[in-house]
């Protein structure tokens, strides 16, 4: 929890009044990575890191946002006619305010300050953080009651449409929807999400590889689109109406192997059994199974490996590492990919351990430094009350 005491202090000095805190969570995705977008299912928990957008109405309809990470203001224009992204942090905001207004809502302007503690870069998700949160402020300076899926779609279509990332609808969601202590098990075609609770005898324990994760620009994330869309179009001549990788089974897929080019195949063939991978890595843990819910994501990380190719040297060094200590029921990478942080899963006996040596064999390995953290998953967006 970052001071909050202080940020209010640094909005009445900049503002001259009180402001309302909201703070949305970043995330880590146990398993399911990149089925978001094909109409399937991921399994991620919200964090204690969060992003905190502090916010009072203005009565005219000018957007100031201050962030206190980069030390630099905006200011826009809620009547602009052509809001145009100009590639930094405010489009995240921007394009929330643009979107939110396309959905029907008439917003006030509203001063903002944001400062956050999700790491940023990293693959847990910081985009979806500020989105959410300044899209909770945003409406709650309207007078609008907020129904949660409908801000988490609206984030995203931000993200979509605005900033130019074509990313699903896990962060956002799991950003507004996520339960405290539990992962959430989400269904992105019906969007219907079951909460699982994480079981007491495992801790869940992020990595920062420190290697630069950016996915803003969407190059390599989309490249990773546009192969399952083309996979899809080509499938569909022998399938019949599929409408997304959701819709196809491992043995469809090999069965009609011939269909696509050997690099298309390999694309599919991840998300096709990373959605198996979900549906039972769901039901392990609903069971208290550990052990196979462990061995599910080591080998969703040897397909994102070897079939989606989105991890890089480090990642596959640290999750070696990982994957080989004890107490360790299972190691991968989570996220978007290209770098960023892997998630362990450790008996609880064994997290002291597990923390200590996996920072020192990675940085023997590669000269990097990583962060090791312990997490308990948080609850999603909220208020949350200062006193001072
Ligand atoms: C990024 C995206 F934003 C998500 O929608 C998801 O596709 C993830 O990468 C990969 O699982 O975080």
């Amino acid at each position: 929890m970052p001071d909050l005491d202080l940020l209010v202090r640094d909005f009445v000095g900049r503002y001259g009044r009180r402001p309302q805190i909201h703070r949305a969570p970043g995330r880590v995705n146990l398993i399911g990575e990149h089925t978001d977008y094909n109409d399937g299912f991921v399994m991620p928990a919200a964090l204690d890191f969060a992003t905190y957008a502090a916010a009072a109405p203005r009565s005219d309809r000018i957007l100031r946002v201050h962030s206190r990470a980069r030390d630099e203001t905006r200011t826009f224009d809620l009547d602009d006619p052509t809001p145009t992204p100009v590639e930094d942090w405010s489009d995240y905001v921007r394009g929330v305010a643009v979107m939110l207004e396309r959905a029907g809502h008439r917003l006030t302007g509203v001063d903002l300050t944001l400062t956050t503690t999700v790491p940023m870069g990293s693959g847990l998700s910081s985009s979806a953080a500020l989105e959410v949160s300044v899209g909770h402020a945003l409406l709650a300076a309207a007078g609008v009651a907020i129904d949660l899926t409908a801000l988490a779609l609206t984030c995203q279509r931000a993200e979509n449409e605005f900033v130019g990332m074509r990313c699903g609808i896990m962060d956002q969601f799991i950003s507004c929807r996520g339960v405290a202590d539990h992962a959430l098990m989400i269904d992105c075609r019906s969007l219907e999400a079951r909460a699982v609770p994480i079981d007491p005898r495992a801790k869940i324990v992020v990595v920062n590889s420190m290697v630069h994760h950016q996915l803003a620009g969407g190059g390599d994330y989309n490249a990773r689109r546009r192969s399952c869309e083309e996979g899809v179009a080509r499938l569909q001549d022998a399938l019949g109406p599929i409408r997304a990788l959701r819709d196809v089974g491992p043995t469809e897929l090999e069965d009609h192997a011939h269909l696509l080019d050997e690099v298309t195949h390999r694309r599919c063939r991840h998300i096709v059994t990373e959605n198996e991978r979900v549906v039972a890595a769901a039901e392990a843990l609903e069971v208290g199974d550990l052990v196979t819910f462990g061995t599910l994501m080591n080998a969703s990380y040897a397909s994102m490996r070897d079939d989606y190719e989105i991890s890089c040297a480090e990642v596959d060094v640290l999750v070696d590492i990982a994957q080989k200590l004890p107490g360790v029921l299972g190691s991968r990478m989570t996220g978007g990919g290209f770098g960023g942080c892997t998630v362990s899963l450790v008996e609880t006996a064994a997290v002291g351990e597990f923390m200590a040596t996996v920072a020192a064999s990675y940085r023997a390995a590669t000269g990097l430094d990583p962060t090791v953290f312990a997490c308990s998953p948080a609850a999603g967006v909220g208020v949350v009350e200062v006193r001072s």
